[in-house]
């Protein structure tokens, strides 16, 4: 059982505590084109900018602060510093645009924002009252960092209580209006402590990558709690998209990166001629949407490494179910992390027998607590937090994903998990990308539709991809449709957004 000190605050454990414990010379970020910042570099920046929120912006703990750029080590030293000033700090996308960040302050009561000068426009336009913005990284003279430029650089971290909120993370889903889910300083410890330290491993030389953006619980913890925790180093990437990870990785010698299976599929199409050098590589995280077997085969038959899957979720603030090395089996998700407890239950709540597919329930260090949103009472039932998942546990105790809960589809009375019908298609060689969803059908009450996206010059050819199906999975599950897209519909953190291909006219 993890147990921390009544008083403890996330910020200098993750900053003052590793410069202790490793010294301040060791390389704490990485920027490309850039001399590394040391962890002593990092921790006076982060101390001046808490002086200056403290004395210059009238932060008091328990305000909130906005923070919003793109993944640079400015905006985690922001990040850093609201921990230290006992503030809270409400991530949000550099994508978001002017709407959902004025619903996004209202229901976080927003008080005050540190922002990107390149995305402030958004946030002016959002029109929030009252709200006091600084900027970092643009022209004005009076900026954030130019008023920390005349700071001290130590910086005395408020005792915050362990069960104080630190972070405040926004989930839309993929759908609905956004809420937003508070978490403890203890809760930020707790992730470094469980799915890091005992899946992950990380070691001080390792270097993190990855795409997922800081505003993203899975990259908040991928490239920021993880490797200060560990007194390990991350490249900070603006741009992180398959193009540039594969040169940062040889470029910069990354060793453990965290990405989405959409990425894992898209390197390896941009690898093809085997022109990047992943021999750094020695840890690569998986999560944010299934990981196929075919995926997973396919990066290790290239690479010879085994991809660490795991499901998280913003509610839990990071993974939860997830396995490494040998304890891999592809295909499914994994065992719950230490820590953490998982079982499937029925709608009831009631515990299904092994083999039986239900909604997957977990708990452990961390809870979700919905700020002020009745969607609370869904998400956590008989004390479990019930994800919205359809898994089924096997009888050797693995995890194995199936659907989202509304992902399965109901056809003529069989149940097709969309999922399953996409790992099937994913295998065809011309298919890079696939979601398979549920169209109503008068005679069948639903229909299978699978939405493609092919390899460039491949063929659009239905029916092959039809028979290529019914030779994987038993006939009932090829999909009735099939229709070719050049793209699928994401979020801005890169989930799929079914929804919109189940609209009338959404293929
Ligand atoms: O939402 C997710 O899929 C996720 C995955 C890993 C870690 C954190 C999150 C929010």
């Amino acid at each position: 059982e993890l147990r921390y000190p009544q008083r403890v605050n996330c910020g200098a454990e993750l900053l003052d505590a590793t410069v202790e414990r490793f010294g301040a010379d060791r390389p704490a970020f990485h920027s490309p084109g850039e001399p590394p910042w040391t962890y002593g570099e990092l921790k006076a920046t982060v101390d001046r900018i808490a002086h200056v929120l403290t004395d210059d912006l009238g932060v008091v703990p328990g305000n909130r602060v906005l923070l919003r750029g793109p993944t640079t080590r400015h905006l985690a030293a922001c990040w850093l510093a609201v921990m230290k000033a006992g503030g809270v700090a409400v991530t949000v996308l550099a994508q978001q645009r002017s709407a959902e960040l004025a619903t996004m302050c209202e229901i976080a009561r927003v008080g005050h924002a540190l922002c990107d000068a390149r995305v402030v426009d958004d946030l002016l336009k959002a029109g929030v009252p009252g709200l006091r913005i600084a900027t970092f990284g643009g022209d004005d003279p009076d900026d954030l960092l130019s008023l920390a430029a005349g700071k001290p650089d130590t910086y005395e971290a408020v005792e915050t209580a362990a069960d104080d909120v630190a972070l405040i993370a926004f989930t839309s889903g993929t759908t609905g209006r956004p809420k937003g889910c508070m978490h403890f300083h203890r809760d930020v410890l707790a992730i470094a402590d469980t799915f890091s330290r005992h899946v992950l491993r990380p070691m001080p030389d390792d270097v993190f990558a990855g795409s997922p953006p800081l505003g993203f619980t899975f990259g908040l913890g991928g490239l920021v709690i993880f490797p200060l925790r560990a007194g390990a180093s991350a490249l900070l990437l603006e741009q992180a998209g398959p193009r540039q990870l594969l040169p940062a990785i040889a470029e910069h010698r990354v060793s453990v990166l965290f990405t989405a299976p959409t990425a894992y599929r898209a390197m390896l199409a941009e690898r093809s001629d085997g022109a990047f050098d992943v021999s750094s590589l020695r840890r690569c995280v998986s999560a944010g949407e299934n990981l196929p077997a075919a995926t997973w085969e396919a990066w290790h038959e290239a690479t010879g490494l085994r991809i660490i899957n795991g499901i998280g979720a913003t509610e839990l603030l990071h993974i939860f179910i997830s396995a490494a090395d040998e304890a891999i089996r592809p295909g499914t998700t994994g065992l719950p992390v230490p820590g953490w407890q998982a079982r499937i239950v029925d709608e009831s709540g009631a515990e299904l027998p092994d083999g039986e597919p239900g909604l997957l329930a977990v708990r452990g260090p961390v809870g979700c607590r919905y700020l002020a949103d009745e969607r609370q009472t869904t998400y956590v039932r008989h004390g479990w937090n019930v994800t919205g998942d359809t898994y089924v546990r096997e009888p050797d105790g693995y995890f194995r994903y199936l659907a989202r809960a509304d992902d399965m589809i109901i056809s003529a009375g069989y149940n097709i998990p969309g999922p399953e019908v996409e790992d099937a298609l994913l295998k065809h060689p011309d298919v890079t990308e696939v979601a398979v969803v549920a169209r109503p059908d008068e005679a069948r009450g639903q229909i299978a539709v699978a939405h493609v996206v092919l390899r460039p010059g491949a063929r659009r050819d239905p029916e092959a991809l039809r028979e290529f199906v019914k030779a994987e999975l038993v006939p009932y599950k090829c999909p009735r449709v099939i229709e070719f897209l050049d793209a699928l519909p994401r979020t801005a953190t890169g989930k799929l957004q079914r929804f919109r291909l189940r609209e009338p006219g959404g293929g």
